[in-house]
Formats: structure tokens, C-alpha cells, sequence
């Protein structure tokens, strides 16, 4: 007998029926009207290991290809061992007030051994760096001179996780369809001419060095080793290229294969790397095999079932827009001249930002290093490393509110794969218990101070990744990921405290040596030093992480002597801030005077955000003393701090300011040169512009966003607490993630909230500040509020 009971969830569907209507997105899609004029222009695809970015050439087409692993350098000790014995003198010319005696000393004794980051430049020392696979380059061959008719089009379908280009040329059309699928792990680029047999071009493979080329039964395949910066013989990497065709011929000429007179060709690309992998040949040749056993309707259909579990969990709306009509790069033109006119654009950096956390990462592999997975050189800006003073935090920030917590869990594997050498550089530099990380880390578990005191000593590094550790789950509540994490914490937890010493002249528990990162100051007597004792980023890193481990062995039942001694040092630390005679947030222990007014990090305001030790309401005067860091400090800087200072302004509830963030954020640029200061912005591709490309500022731009429309820090979640006026009209999201394993769906009308859901798996009772006023409610079950797209 048929049912006819409809069933819970489908019940649910019913009566979300008409808010799912009106929160239909526009097209989630980048598109343009000719090829990228430069690789900043090319669209990004990834499945979190591999990626490519093709340019939509007419005559010439370049994929750039990567692969996450792929790194040069290798495991080192650049620890030095007699650095301890230098602490005592460098900490008591600390307390004299000689930093800058304090900074020869550490320059001398104190950093890492060998050539560190090699200035940013470690492609060829063992530090290493994040390089690009290969340069795929497809040569097409037109029977007369090409004349092209109709429109060009080439578009990423954030949906879909898919690009393509269409164009017309001496009166047949092309089409070309690009992904990394989600289903078998390889790429996979169709190319189809609409009339029989006017497909004729060639395929090479290079780079710009380390490699070899080579064609077998139909496979293009390229090979190489890298440099591991002692005896050359660094990491192995592979890739095979193999085109299926319809109709038409394929030859092999020298190291290329040529496709003459085909209707359709479909080349699969399968590429790895021996990192952690010994069969890594045999696996790239499995893979391989079982693509182009299956269809490609059937490999897309299983792609696009795999990303969009992950991407349909969130859906935003902003309000109506006719610039969606525009290709993107006039959108982005538009955009920071009058943003108002264009509410789709930031809908669609925001789902950008979920679409590249998605493309870039994958649980058991590593976390988006700091152009994602994307990079077009051997030597990368600043190594393509992670960063430890902002960076690779900020790449994590959107997760837990996009509904993607789980995308964190590379993270934490990174991180508990520094513990070991970790602990080695603890007890090097500190003769500390636990362990420590500085300013970089790579693939192969660098913890060691850089090669410069002005930047490489900052020791808050591996305590912040530790609090990035923690939000997972704080937004997931999930215990046996608490117990997973909890040593790392710990180990963390422990080097701080055994390094604090107390300042006499305040009593407090302060870190010395260490800096706030990246930036200097002047001393009375005129010289300049970075290095100092207690900077207020780290003794708000320090108290967080005390927090987080004594609540953390409360929950696990644990380590109750360890909580106590946290407890009474918690007592010691200096305050979350302090408010300068001039009114502003204290950077420094001391009244300092900064080398530059404007200086990108604004380290100190952690406390604001990330962390939630500073807030309007519990807080007022250091929110204000906030605020006017921020004024002085300006907003014109390189992509990532623009984004770090919308996030600021969203926790101080002042959401115009933050919207005037996102259109500085959003400043075209096509600038490649590496820039410290004012000037980042966004390349047409939507990709943030330090510049170089940095995917920090996509990910805390998104971040930014989300925590406009909701946040979830001060143990309540707090509906619109950051609203600008041009959002107020209307919108509605759903999906966003809280702190606490909960899921909000919410709808508001002249800037008050209208509707909402709040969904948990877990917890009943939650806390909830909608339209002014905080109340506690009963959340739902959880329910999977995804909606489609189109
Ligand atoms: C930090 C920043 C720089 C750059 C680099 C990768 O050091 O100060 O601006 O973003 O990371």
C-alpha cells in the first residue's frame, strides 16, 4: 500500500517552501567575454589536491597545474642548540630597556640555523617551497586563418565546481568544459567543436625546471624531482595526461601528442607526488585507468553529487541585482565605485570563499597554503609557505560560520605534525617544556625561528594555530575531536608557561623574547627594534589558550593539577588591553612609538578578533580604544589586513565601516609585484591581491561577511550584528554555521530580522539576540536546509 504520510523531512521541505523560493541565488558565476590576459585572470579549479587554472585561449590555451603536495626542500634541524644560552642575557637586556642590544643578540644567537626561509626565496634551500606542478598548453590548429564571429564566453560555475569557455571561429563552435572531480581524483578538460572533425591541435607539458617529458601508448607524461636544498634529491612528481577522442587521430611527434581531425576530445590528468607515498606512480596510473573507464557524464554527475554536498549547505541572499548581466571584471569595476548597485557581488565573494576552501583543501591532506592550492611559479611569494602570524589562521576563519567546519581537520594534522621538532626547538631556544612553532611553517614540519630577528621570533605562532584548532570545535561541540586535539593543545599550553617571566615592573607574566609580528618601534634613544618583551598579541594568544586547555581537561576529565597551575597564571597575565595616553590599544608593553603609523598587522586587536576578549558590550572602553587603533592605523593595505579590518569592524557592531572594508577589498587590481602596503585589492578572477595573489584575503573577506550577518562569540548568536545600511531592505541565509553545532536560517526585512530557524543535532536550549533583544529558545533537530541552485 502507498504511504501517504509525508515524511518529517519532507514536511520540513513544504513549509520552507516559499522563504526557499525567494532565497533562490542569482547564477553563482564568474564570466568574462575573452581569455585571461593574465594568470591573475584565469579561473581556478581544485578538489582540494589537484588544481588547474586555464586561460580560455582561442589559438593558444595555458592550464596551469598543481598539485597540494608538491614542495621542494625537505625535512631539517635548524634548531640551534646553544641558542638557551643566550636567553638569560638577551631577556635581561630586555628588562634594561636595551631591545635593541636585545635584537643584535638574537641576531646573532637566536635565529635558525642555515638560510631559514632563505628570505622568502627557499626554493632551493631545505626549507623549500610550494611550487607548481606543470603548465599544460594546448596548441589548436585552425584550417584557415582564424576569424572568430559571435560572442566569446568562458565562465566558473561556483555550483557546479566547473568552468568552460564557448567561441566561434570560422563558423564553428567550440566548446571546452573544465573540472577536478570531486569523484575520481583526476582532472578532466572536454574539448568538442560543433561540426565533425575540426578539432586538430597539440598537447606539451612543461616547467620551468626539473622535469622530463616523455609520450607512451597514447599518454603525455611528464616527471621530475625537485630540489630538497642539500643533495638535490627532493620529493617526486608525476603526471599523465591522456586524451580520449571522438573521431579523428592521435600521434605522438617527439614529446607531444597531436590530435588531428577529431569532433571531441576529453583529456584526463592524473599527477601525484612520492610525499608520504611510496606507490604514488602505480596510484596515478589506477586513477587514471578508472576515469576513462566511466563516462563522462558519469564521472561529472558523481563530481557534482561530491561538491555539492559540501557547497549546497549554505545560501545567501543580499537583494535583488541587474549587474549579474555584466561579466565579472565589470562587476568588480563597478563595484567599489558605487557598491550599493551591486548585491550579488558580495553574495558572490562570499560563496567564492566557500567555493576556494572547498577546491583547496581535503580532510587526510593539507590545509590551503597561502595561495590556496594555485601558484604559477617554482619560487612562490614568500615560498607559498604557512605563515603563522595571520595568515594560514585567517584561510581557516570562514569555516565554521560557511558551514564547512570539517575543512579544519588538515589543519590540526599539520599542526600535530610540528609537535615533534616542536618540542626540539622548545627546549633549543627556551629550555621549555611542550613545544613551539615561530612565524613559518611548511610541509615538512618547520618550527624554528626565521633568519631574522625583525620577523622570525614571534613565538605566538603555534598558541594561535592552537586557539584555530580549538574553533572547530567550539562550532562542532565534538568531543572526540576535543580528545584528538587536546595533547597539542596541551604541549602548547605548556611551553607558554614555562616561558613567561614576570615583568617587575607590573608583576604580569609576559613572553620575552618575542615581537608583534612584523612590526617595529622606535626606542627613547632613536634606534628602532622589533624585538620586545610581552606584546599584546601574545599574552591575549597565551590567555585564550589557557581558556581553551582548562575548560578542555574539564570536559575530558583530565589533567586537573595542570588546570590549576593555568589557573593561577591566567591570574598573572596582563590584561586583554590596555589603552595608550593617546586613546589607542596598546601594541606593546611599553607606550612604544611604531616605526610605521600604518603598519599592515594590527596584531594587537587579536583580542577583538579572532578571539572574543574584547566586545562593545563587555569591554566598551578597550572597544573604543579599538576603534581608534583602527582609524589611525587606515584602511588602504595589501588584500589580507583589508580583510582583517572589515572582521575588526563587524566585531565593533559598525557595519558601514565594514562594507566600506569590502569595497577596499574589492578594488580591482591587476598588480603583481610584491607589495607591503597600502594598494591590495582583487583580480578579475576574484582571487585577493596582496599583491601577489593571496587567498587569505578571500578567506577572511568571506569570513568578513558571514560575520556581518551573524556571529556566535559572546555565547549567544547574534542575528545581523553587523548590518550596513545598502543590505537592510532585505535578504535571507541559510545554512550559516554557530558556535555551539548549531545551523541558522534567517530572513529580515528594513534591517529586522522576519524569520528564523536554528537547527542542532546536539543542543536544545539556545541563546539568541534577534531585533535587540537576547532570549533563549528551543532549536530544532537538525535539519539539512540546503536549497537548490541554479
Ligand atoms: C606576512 C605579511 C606580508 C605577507 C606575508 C605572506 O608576513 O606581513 O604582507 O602577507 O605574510
Amino acid at each position: 500500500m502507498m504511504k501517504t504520510t509525508l515524511p518529517y523531512r519532507l514536511l520540513f521541505v513544504l513549509f520552507w517552501l516559499p522563504m526557499a523560493a525567494s532565497a533562490q541565488n542569482s547564477p553563482l558565476r564568474l564570466w568574462y567575454d575573452k581569455p585571461a590576459q593574465q594568470w591573475e585572470e584565469t579561473l581556478p579549479l581544485g578538489n582540494g589536491r589537484l588544481g588547474m587554472m586555464p586561460d580560455g585561449g582561442i589559438e593558444k590555451e595555458t592550464i596551469v597545474l598543481n598539485e597540494i603536495t608538491l614542495w621542494s626542500g625537505g625535512p631539517q634541524d635548524a634548531n640551534n642548540y646553544q641558542a638557551a644560552a643566550h636567553l638569560p642575557q638577551i631577556r635581561s637586556l630586555l628588562l634594561e630597556g636595551k631591545n635593541d642590544e636585545a635584537e643584535a643578540l638574537v641576531n646573532k644567537s637566536f635565529v635558525c640555523t642555515g638560510e631559514g626561509s632563505g628570505h622568502g626565496n627557499g626554493a632551493n634551500v631545505p626549507f623549500g617551497c610550494y611550487q607548481m606542478l606543470g603548465d599544460l598548453q594546448l596548441h589548436f590548429k585552425y584550417e584557415k586563418e582564424p576569424v572568430t564571429s559571435g560572442a566569446y564566453h568562458r565562465e566558473l560555475s561556483l555550483s557546479d565546481a566547473v568552468a568552460s569557455c564557448h567561441y566561434t571561429v570560422n563558423g564553428v563552435t567550440y566548446s571546452r568544459t573544465y573540472f577536478t572531480s570531486f569523484d575520481d581524483d583526476v582532472s578532466i578538460v572536454k574539448i568538442t567543436a560543433d561540426k565533425p572533425g575540426k578539432l586538430n591541435f597539440r598537447i606539451s607539458l612543461n616547467r620551468p625546471e626539473r622535469f622530463t617529458t616523455r609520450v607512451s601508448n597514447g599518454e603525455l607524461i611528464m616527471a621530475g624531482q625537485l630540489n630538497n636544498g642539500t643533495d638535490g634529491n627532493g620529493m617526486k612528481y608525476v603526471t599523465r595526461i591522456k586524451p580520449l577522442l571522438r573521431g579523428g587521430n592521435l600521434r605522438e611527434e617527439g614529446n607531444e601528442l597531436v590530435v588531428d581531425k577529431a569532433t571531441e576530445v576529453t583529456l584526463y590528468i592524473s599527477a601525484g607526488t612520492n610525499f608520504k607515498d611510496a606507490s604514488y606512480e602505480e596510484k596515478t596510473i589506477a586513477i587514471l585507468k578508472s576515469a576513462t573507464q566511466k563516462s563522462f557524464d558519469h564521472q561529472l554527475k558523481n563530481h557534482l553529487a561530491n561538491y555539492r554536498k559540501l557547497f549546497d549547505r549554505v545560501s545567501l541572499t543580499l537583494g535583488k541585482t541587474v549587474q549579474e548581466k555584466l561579466t565579472t571584471d565589470q562587476r568588480l569595476k563597478n563595484f567599489y565605485l558605487s557598491p550599493d548597485a551591486d548585491k550579488g557581488l558580495p553574495v558572490l565573494y562570499f560563496q567564492f570563499g566557500r567555493y576556494l576552501a572547498i577546491s583547496s583543501t581535503r580532510v587526510g591532506l593539507l590545509p590551503p597554503n597561502l595561495q590556496g592550492l594555485w601558484a604559477n611559479q617554482v619560487q612562490t611569494p614568500w615560498n607559498g609557505d604557512y605563515h603563522l602570524d595571520v595568515n594560514v589562521q585567517m584561510n581557516h576563519w570562514i569555516l565554521g560560520s560557511a558551514n564547512l567546519s570539517e575543512l579544519s581537520l588538515p589543519l590540526a594534522d599539520l599542526v600535530r605534525g610540528l609537535m615533534k621538532q616542536g618540542e626540539k626547538t622548545a627546549k633549543a631556544y627556551y629550555n621549555a617544556e611542550g613545544w613551539v612553532a615561530h612565524v613559518i611553517t611548511n610541509v615538512w614540519g618547520y618550527t624554528e625561528p626565521g633568519e631574522d630577528a625583525s620577523w622570525g621570533v614571534t613565538n605566538s605562532g603555534s598558541g594561535w594555530l592552537c586557539n584555530n584548532l580549538w574553533d572547530h570545535y567550539a562550532f562542532t561541540r565534538d568531543e572526540k575531536y576535543l580528545e584528538s586535539i587536546y595533547p597539542i593543545l596541551k604541549g602548547s599550553a605548556l611551553f607558554y608557561n614555562s616561558v613567561l617571566i614576570e615583568d617587575p615592573k607590573t608583576g604580569w607574566y609576559v613572553t620575552a623574547p618575542s615581537e608583534s609580528p612584523e612590526n617595529a618601534f622606535y626606542l627613547p634613544n632613536g634606534n628602532h627594534a622589533s624585538i620586545c618583551m610581552g606584546p599584546t598579541i601574545d599574552h591575549q594568544i597565551t590567555r585564550e589558550l589557557f581558556s581553551n586547555v582548562i575548560l578542555a581537561s574539564e570536559i575530558l576529565h583530565t589533567d586537573e593539577p595542570f588546570r590549576e597551575v593555568l589557573k593561577l597564571k591566567l591570574k598573572r597575565l596582563p590584561p586583554p588591553g590596555r589603552i595608550a595616553s593617546d586613546g589607542r590599544l596598546m601594541e606593546w608593553l611599553e607606550e612604544y612609538k611604531e616605526t610605521d603609523l600604518k603598519h599592515r598587522h594590527v596584531s594587537h586587536l587579536y583580542g577583538l578578533y579572532p578571539a572574543s576578549l574584547i566586545t562593545p558590550d563587555a569591554t566598551p572602553d578597550l572597544a573604543e580604544a579599538c576603534r581608534k587603533t583602527l582609524e589611525v592605523r587606515g584602511d588602504d593595505s595589501p588584500g589580507w589586513s583589508k580583510a582583517y579590518k572589515l572582521l575588526f569592524w563587524t566585531r565593533l557592531h559598525n557595519g558601514n565601516r565594514a562594507y566600506k572594508l569590502l569595497a577596499e577589498l574589492l578594488k580591482v587590481t591587476s598588480e603583481t609585484n610584491m607589495n607591503y602596503g597600502a594598494g591590495g585589492g582583487t583580480y578579475n578572477n576574484l582571487l585577493s591581491a596582496g599583491s601577489p595573489f593571496q587567498i587569505d584575503g578571500n578567506f577572511g573577506g568571506a569570513a568578513g561577511i558571514a560575520e556581518m550577518l551573524l556571529q556566535s562569540h559572546e555565547g549567544y548568536i547574534y542575528l545581523l550584528p553587523a548590518l550596513p545600511d545598502a543590505w537592510k531592505d532585505s535578504g535571507e541565509a541559510r545554512g550559516l554555521g554557530a558556535r555551539g553545532n548549531f545551523t541558522v536560517d534567517m530572513k529580515w526585512k528594513d534591517g529586522k530580522i522576519t524569520e528564523y530557524h536554528i537547527y542542532s543535532s546536539t543542543a536544545a536550549m539556545v541563546k539568541v539576540k534577534v531585533n535587540g533583544e537576547l532570549k533563549e529558545i528551543t532549536a530544532s533537530r537538525t535539519f539539512n536546509s540546503s536549497v537548490p541552485t541554479n
